[in-house]
């Protein structure tokens, strides 16, 4: 089957331009440059280009938004509310134009404006509004819900700051402030009439009696009813970004709030020249939503932060509340009518927040008000990370948060009395079922609040349902036994596959049609191809475009030069050392020092890729990121190795920069420490784009192997459970290290500062507690993992076999769509009808 040469564009969105529509789209472009950028078009920045464009795509995107709102409000469509503090969804304008099928029109329009397509498109900032896989598994569910037919609506914080942008100077991090909207943001609509007071502070009053209620619940004659009175408010703002799914079926609507202050200024304190003073309470409010906070696992713990928590889920539920009254008139029904999501704990307020308007504007007592919240809220842990675990200090929660922490007392109230006659709960659990910590100070556990609080508690995979249901949540388990699921993570295939990897798209759809696009498992049909050498050999060609494409960016950015034809093994994602970034470090040492020890070995050339953000205040992460570069100044800077190994590690790691890499990997790195990994949603993009995946039994990776086969996956080390056992039965590093000449060769040489001549004492403490504690098990995996990426090396060797692996990878990635988690959601949380059936391609 001979079949034509890959080329850049996919074929459905390459389907042959419309001249008519070009033009159209044309017209639009340069009246958008003229009149709302205002610029000639003879002396328009690349950047005046990229707003243009945008501008005109929104234009058509604007329609068709409109239309769903309608659509909603005319089916009563099930609303879904999604409340998620990070959505980290990097550029739109591709993802605009590949959804709407017009990527073609617009590179015909730009290139017949005499605009680089390309560097338009590449000149759009990222929308850092995240860490991490929580923040981009948020944007790849609002994709796929609008892509599905849900009424799927987002609510977070519009961040004037992401996260930071990451410089590397000399080998270390250097944190620089995030500038997305300096530029402007074409995507956004100000909704200046949308705004919601949220009060902090205060007290609360007692107003009069709650007595007996009416059979609605709803309070008669109340002996006691409280009022909040707030000592600051501030005001929250709406912009909305649309959510334009596959084929503009659905334009949803992503609302992210902004702070603003009730009083633009203190006019006295002006008057009397104290102009900082004038101003101080606008700076704090402002302050709200300046800044993600860059921590993806422990908690600052910071009253801003639990301000910013408090800011969107109140503005969120307000707003909620007021388009379910606008339509129904009555509360009563929303759980019929709408079904919020907690996005981890970062929301978890939303229990309490509900509760009070419950309560305090609409006169129910608390029991009721709580089973109504029950109904409509569920909450999705991503994390078992204990110091990820949020909770509160009970007085800070009084002060800023009176009539919640009130509130979270008494829900606390109704849940003990609840347990206290439940037989089989220990009376010595109660304390562990509490929402209160009695240790040490007293903290509110939002993972109990939002738990108690919600009808389904759901982890990330399969792996890390369970270990939830055995360690978290085990006592709430035990008196909630039908509480907990999981729903396996998902990736939406538009952005991470058809629009980063056109290569690729092209030969599937010649192969197999585009139908895959909107019905995933359709890609199950490239199985029959693992026996068409010619095919393999595209399917190889695509992947060899996408490491030159990779190779020429790193030689441009860092003048490193990577050899396309050697194993491209990547490892990108947050710096944590459960992640264990450290191990694939000093297994590369291991592998550097038996190259040079047998220099006349037929190694198999590998390049060894990564890149990844540590938290500000994490430490020895930010070291470990200093190792990786100071052992690939010396790798790469060696004649011996020159062409059989390089290390790069790539700056700033983001949306963007993953589009660029994932596409060009062979091998993908997910070896955490296994039990640590909820899930992983990495390790779905790397094998959809034709990686194998070298990684321990951990989160998804479970399914992952499940799904790929035992042959097309290389699983190594401990599994959760012998990791627990290890943990329970004591775990001797110094016995691993001894037992293992190659790591204890590597450490040493690490100690003693091989690799920071200039600073020889640099990693001493880390190889001390590496070879005391080894928390993460490194000496544990060491030798499993070596000999399994030797494995991989041989498996390489045969570039025909490894071709059919890895298409057998892409082709059995199907489940992991997002789109099916989110009707797996839809079915058993939501309880909400996708307009589109699965399978139901058009
Ligand atoms: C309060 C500080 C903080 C901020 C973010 C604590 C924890 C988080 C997130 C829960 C961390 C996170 O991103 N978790 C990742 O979520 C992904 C999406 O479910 C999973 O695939 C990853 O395994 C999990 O680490």
């Amino acid at each position: 089957m001979n079949l034509p040469d890959v080329q850049n564009d996919p074929p459905r969105t390459e389907s042959r331009t419309d001249p008519s529509r070009v033009a159209e789209l044309k017209k639009t472009i340069e009246i958008k440059l003229l009149y709302v950028v205002g610029k000639d078009p003879a002396h328009a920045s690349i950047h005046d280009w990229y707003t243009a464009t945008a501008l005109a795509v929104r234009d058509r995107i604007v329609d068709r938004w409109i239309d769903t709102t309608r659509h909603t409000y005319s089916q009563s469509e099930k609303r879904v509310y999604y409340l998620s503090l990070e959505f980290l969804i990097g550029r739109l304008l591709t993802d605009s134009i590949a959804n709407l099928e017009m990527m073609p029109d617009c590179r015909a329009a730009l290139t017949e404006l005499g605009v680089d397509y390309d560097a338009v498109r590449a000149v759009e900032p990222d929308a850092a509004l995240g860490n991490g896989g929580l923040g981009r598994l948020a944007a790849c569910y609002m994709e796929s819900m609008a892509s599905v037919g849900l009424a799927g609506f987002g609510y977070g914080i519009r961040y004037d700051h992401g996260l930071f942008r990451q410089q590397i100077r000399d080998g270390w991090q250097i944190e620089v402030p995030e500038d997305w909207l300096t530029v402007g943001n074409p995507w956004e609509f100000e909704r200046a009439e949308v705004t919601f007071h949220v009060g902090f502070g205060g007290r609360v009053e007692p107003k009069e009696a709650v007595g007996a209620q009416d059979k609605s619940g709803l309070a008669k004659s109340a002996p006691t009813k409280f009022i909040w009175r707030p000592a600051e408010y501030v005001i929250a703002i709406a912009y909305d970004t649309p959510v334009v799914g596959w084929q503009g079926n659905r334009i949803n609507t992503l609302r992210l709030w902004s702070a603003r202050p009730s009083e633009p200024m203190q006019f006295d304190e002006f008057n009397r020249g104290l102009h900082l003073d004038a101003f101080a309470e606008q700076v704090r409010a402002t302050n709200i939503s300046r800044v993600l906070y860059p921590d993806d696992s422990t908690p600052a713990g910071q009253e801003l932060r639990l301000k910013q928590e408090y800011f969107f889920t109140s503005a969120s539920l307000q707003d909620m509340v007021r388009r379910h009254l606008s339509q129904f008139g009555t509360i009563a029904t929303l759980p019929k009518a709408a079904t919020v999501q907690l996005n981890d704990t970062h929301p978890a307020l939303a229990v309490a927040e509900l509760v009070r308007i419950l309560v305090d504007e609409h006169g129910y007592v608390l029991s009721t008000a709580l089973e109504l919240t029950q109904a409509t809220i569920a909450y999705t842990n991503h994390t078992l990370l204990p110091e990820a675990l949020e909770s509160w200090p009970v007085p800070l929660l009084e002060r800023l948060l009176p009539r919640h922490m009130q509130i979270i007392y008494e829900i606390n109230a109704l849940h003990l009395a609840k347990i206290a006659n439940r037989r089989e709960i220990p009376k010595d659990r109660l304390h562990a079922l509490s929402l209160i910590d009695e240790h040490g100070g007293r903290r509110v556990r939002m993972g109990h609040l939002a738990f108690v609080g919600s009808k389904r508690v759901n982890g990330v995979s399969g792996l890390h349902g369970q270990l939830m249901r055995e360690t978290v949540f085990k006592d709430l388990n035990q008196l909630y036994p039908d509480r907990i699921t999981h729903i396996t993570n998902g990736v939406t295939f538009r952005r991470w596959l058809v629009q980063c990897n056109p290569a690729l798209t092209s030969l599937i759809n010649e192969a197999i049609g585009d139908g895959w696009i909107g019905d995933a498992d359709q890609l199950k049909k490239l199985e029959k191809f693992t026996s068409d050498s010619a095919f393999l050999e595209r399917f190889a060609q695509a992947k060899r475009a996408n490491k030159e494409r990779l190779a020429a960016a790193v030689a441009r950015r860092l003048s490193v030069n990577l050899d396309p034809g050697a194993m491209f093994d990547v490892q990108i994602k947050r710096m944590h050392e459960y992640k264990r970034q450290l191990l694939n470090i000093l297994e590369a040492i291991a592998h550097y020092q038996a190259i040079k020890a047998e220099p006349n070995e037929d190694w198999v050339p590998r390049v060894k890729i990564f890149a990844g953000k540590a938290a500000a205040s994490y430490h020895r992460a930010k070291l470990i990121i200093k190792l990786i570069n100071d052992v690939a100044r010396m790798v790469n800077n060696d004649p011996a190795v020159r062409d059989k190994l390089r290390v790069a590690f790539l700056p700033n790691y983001n949306v963007s920069l993953a589009e660029l890499i994932i596409p060009a990997a062979d091998l993908s790195e997910q070896i955490s420490t296994a039990g640590m990994e909820a899930s992983g949603t990495g390790n779905m993009k790397f094998a959809l784009n034709g990686a194998l995946t070298i990684g321990t039994y951990d989160g998804a990776n479970v399914e992952i192997h499940q799904h790929v086969g035992a042959d097309n996956i290389l699983i190594f080390g401990l599994s959760a459970a012998e990791v627990a056992a290890r943990r329970r039965e004591g775990h001797d590093p110094r016995a691993n290290i001894a037992a293992c000449p190659e790591l204890a060769a590597t450490l040493e040489a690490v100690r003693s500062g091989v690799f920071s001549p200039d600073d020889p004492g640099r990693y001493a403490q880390l190889v001390d507690d590496l070879t005391n504690h080894d928390f993460f098990m490194l000496t544990a995996d060491f030798a499993a993992y070596a000999a399994k990426q030797r494995e991989g090396d041989d498996l390489y060797r045969n570039s025909g076999d490894w071709a059919r692996r890895a298409l057998l990878n892409t082709a059995r990635m199907g489940w992991f769509s997002s789109d099916r988690a989110i009707r797996e959601y839809a079915s058993e949380i939501w309880g909400a009808k996708p307009e589109t059936q699965a399978g139901a391609a058009e």
